[in-house]
């Protein structure tokens, strides 16, 4: 089957959060009909035994991995097992089976974390492993790091297509709002919305506000997924001869400079507050997108864009999402 045969059948793994929804609008809008997609409460990816059967039912001809626990910088150090053993467990099954099972192509994801705390800036693909990861996330960063090896190796022992995707902070429809586990940009929309309407009362952010990132819409990964499954192994590889890409938009800006953006966004005409018990993590995390930049793709949507459509997307799901 080719790559770009609309019939192709593509596995979405973890299609209801908001990479992977991302990733099927994506994919049907580009005329994908042959989806394949299963719930946790359907198959659970960490049982190794029940994933293989469910490929060898299903045989899929191309592999997605959207499928992760995840979380923003406190979930990440306090659930340090969860974010640990669920996505080793996660990678093993559906990459084990992918392979077993003959696919074309799996794209896993991983994150920025995975590089060295103190990476050059932009962070090139082959920083990593090269210095001690941020403490707070290394849980989750090691996870990532096995599942990109494990297509490594498998791409070196058994000549398998399996690229790994390394995207920078992400935001966008479908983000969790929750405000102990999420991320900052979901967090401070919802903390800027609810201030507003309590008459513009201050809003707090964690830590001291100097830190950087990066921040990439989950539309524009889902593009860049959609992308790399369209191109030939050999062109791939003569950039990425590891198999990993950075996905990023190739800048990025304080939390306090992302703050003063969704307060803008809001309306919200408040004070801004610190609270510095809360960890700052790793200073800086940029991302360098050369490798996709040659094969010639870059990201579309502008951060304020980006912040408005999700910010428009929340108000219209906040009795949902909020309780
Ligand atoms: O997005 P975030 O939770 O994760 O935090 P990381 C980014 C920065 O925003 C940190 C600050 O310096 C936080 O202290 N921040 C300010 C806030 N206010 C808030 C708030 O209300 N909520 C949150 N969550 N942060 C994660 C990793 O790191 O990034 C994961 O832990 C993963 O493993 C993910 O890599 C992409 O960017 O620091």
């Amino acid at each position: 089957m080719h790559l770009a045969d609309p019939e192709a059948k593509i596995y979405v793994a973890g299609h209801r959060g908001m990479v992977g929804s991302a990733v099927v609008r994506r994919l049907k809008a580009a005329g994908y009909t042959n989806l394949v997609m299963r719930t946790s409460s359907e198959l659970d990816l960490r049982d190794g035994r029940a994933t293989q059967a469910f490929f060898e039912t299903e045989q899929p001809d191309f592999v997605v991995m959207a499928a992760a626990k995840v979380g923003g910088i406190l979930a990440n150090d306090q659930y340090p097992a969860d974010f640990l053993y669920d996505n080793v467990a996660i990678e093993q099954s559906v990459l084990h089976a992918a392979h077993a099972t003959g696919v074309q192509r799996t794209i896993f994801l991983g994150s920025t974390c995975i590089y060295p705390k103190h990476a050059p800036q932009p962070m090139p693909e082959d920083s990593l492993l090269t210095g001690p990861l941020e403490p707070t996330n290394q849980w989750y960063a090691i996870a990532k790091i096995t599942g990109h090896k494990l297509c490594e190796a498998f791409h070196r022992q058994h000549g398998d297509d399996m690229l790994t995707l390394m995207p920078t902070n992400l935001y966008g429809i479908n983000d969790n709002f929750d405000l102990e586990t999420s991320h900052v940009l979901p967090a401070l929309l919802r903390k800027f919305h609810e201030a507003h309407q309590q008459g513009d009362a201050p809003v707090t952010l964690w830590g001291s506000g100097t830190p950087k990132r990066e921040f990439l819409y989950a539309d524009d990964l889902a593009d860049a997924v959609r992308f790399v499954l369209e191109q030939p192994a050999s062109e791939i590889r003569d950039v990425a001869p590891d198999g990993m890409l950075n996905v990023g938009v190739g800048e990025d800006l304080s939390i306090n400079e992302l703050a003063t953006l969704i307060q803008d966004v809001v309306g919200h005409e408040g004070a801004i507050t610190h609270d510095r018990s809360k960890p700052d993590g790793t200073p800086r995390k940029l991302v360098d997108v050369s490798r996709m930049n040659a094969l010639g793709w870059t990201a579309q949507t502008g951060l304020r864009e980006g912040i408005q459509q999700t910010y428009d997307w929340y108000r219209a799901h906040e009795g949902e999402l909020v309780g």
